[in-house]
């Protein structure tokens, strides 16, 4: 639509999970400053800061065209004032002062590099800092205990920093079929997160395991692993056990927001000549260490077991974006007086489970269009 002073105004429905966001981005100048911001606020325990500026970013990258006026965003949802400040500032500047000097900041600095090696969060990274520890040197340098997780972190730490390719993603996709192959015939392996959304690199790899008969996935996670273990695919693995039904203390209790599948957070050990197999030709990634070539790179992979009767809960929950996640939550729970988790969909007025066998089912419980992974980019 198009206003009397000939100035393209757009209009874009509140929630991102009503919204069809693909990767094509116009506005990725804006995006990337609103998005930045959000990270600086996410590192900072600024939570409702960060969403704020996550869904005022989600609402530029649905624009057909960018943007170059302000008048063009009149209407336009999630635009708070601070956002909107930033954008002005863009438009009329060519830059945000406030972005360019957070970007410069030791403080946004030094959160980024520690938070960078894998098992470090932005707690950990913020108690280092008020302790003097600003960079890796100084982490190594400092007596600081590190956990397991943190030490690999630490060691593979250029690696995991370096973006996953979705033709190593694939390569770690023959691997892990594999496995489950040999460990339980029939079960099944999808590709989720970034990668089932059509992103070209990831941070990770996401994987989804179930088996088509109820149960027969129990016990399924630590096999893979032993697998995967005595075929030197892992640099490191912590599985995290359904805590639901195996609590260590005390009586097993419900724990709602948390999530109860069977969960391996792993490095993997990629060797060049396993993506060559997987069909890449050439490997852009050999870097020299003990004055050789290393043959091989470390990545992050995420596996996640779920009973088929969860499955598309799972699927559309470990599908992301984020925020496309989290509007999907905040969706039922204000819209539709639902509460959606991973696991499952539960109508609170009429107290009931709602079943779903498809992302699609899951979708028309909800009252939403079906918006497929690609279009989930939020
Ligand atoms: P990436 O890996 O940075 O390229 O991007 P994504 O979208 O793959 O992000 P990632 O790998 O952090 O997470 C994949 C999706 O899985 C994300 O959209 C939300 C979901 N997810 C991640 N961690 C959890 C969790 O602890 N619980 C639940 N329910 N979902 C999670
Ligand atoms: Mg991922």
């Amino acid at each position: 639509p198009t206003n009397e002073a000939e100035v393209e105004v757009f209009s874009v429905p509140s929630y991102a999970c009503q919204r069809r966001t693909t990767l094509e981005n116009r506005n990725t100048v804006l995006t990337d400053a609103l998005s930045l911001l959000a990270e600086n606020a996410e590192l900072s325990a600024e939570e409702g800061r960060g969403v704020a500026f996550r869904r005022a970013a989600a609402v530029l990258k649905v624009l057909p065209e960018p943007v170059t006026d302000m008048t063009q965003l009149k209407g336009l949802p999630c635009l708070g004032e601070h956002s909107l400040r930033v954008i002005k500032d863009i438009l009329e500047n060519g830059a945000s002062s406030e972005v360019e000097s957070t970007k410069q900041s030791e403080r946004f600095k030094a959160l980024k590099v520690l938070t960078g090696v894998f098992g470090v969060g932005a707690k950990t990274a913020d108690r280092w800092i008020r302790e003097g520890i600003h960079d890796l040197q100084q982490l190594k340098d400092s007596r600081q205990t590190l956990n397991r997780a943190q030490r690999a972190g630490l060691e593979h730490y250029d690696d995991i920093n370096q973006p996953v390719s979705k033709a190593e993603a694939d390569a770690i996709g023959e691997i892990v079929e594999e496995a489950v192959a040999s460990v339980l015939p029939g079960a099944q392996v999808t590709l989720i997160g970034g990668f089932r959304r059509g992103k070209l690199t990831g941070h990770d790899v996401d994987f989804l395991i179930t088996h088509p008969e109820e149960g027969r996935e129990v016990g399924l996670m630590p096999k893979i692993v032993s697998w995967l273990e005595s075929q030197g695919f892992l640099l490191y693995q912590k599985t995290i056990r359904n805590s639901y039904l195996e609590s260590d203390d005390g009586p097993a209790r419900p724990c709602s927001n948390m999530d109860r599948f069977e969960r391996c957070f792993s490095v993997f050990k990629l060797a060049e000549d396993e993506k060559r197999r997987a069909g890449q030709t050439q490997s852009h990634h050999a870097s020299a260490e003990d004055g050789g070539l290393k043959p091989w790179r470390a990545v992050r992979v995420d596996l996640v077991v779920s009973p088929i009767s969860q499955f598309a809960f799972a699927l559309l929950g470990w599908t992301g974006s984020k925020l496309f996640e989290r509007e999907l939550r905040r969706w039922a729970g204000h819209e539709k007086t639902m509460s959606l988790s991973s696991h499952a969909l539960y109508d609170n007025t009429q107290r009931t489970y709602l079943r779903a066998t498809s992302e699609e089912e899951i979708f028309a419980h909800l009252g939403l269009d079906y918006i497929p992974p690609s279009e989930r980019n939020a």
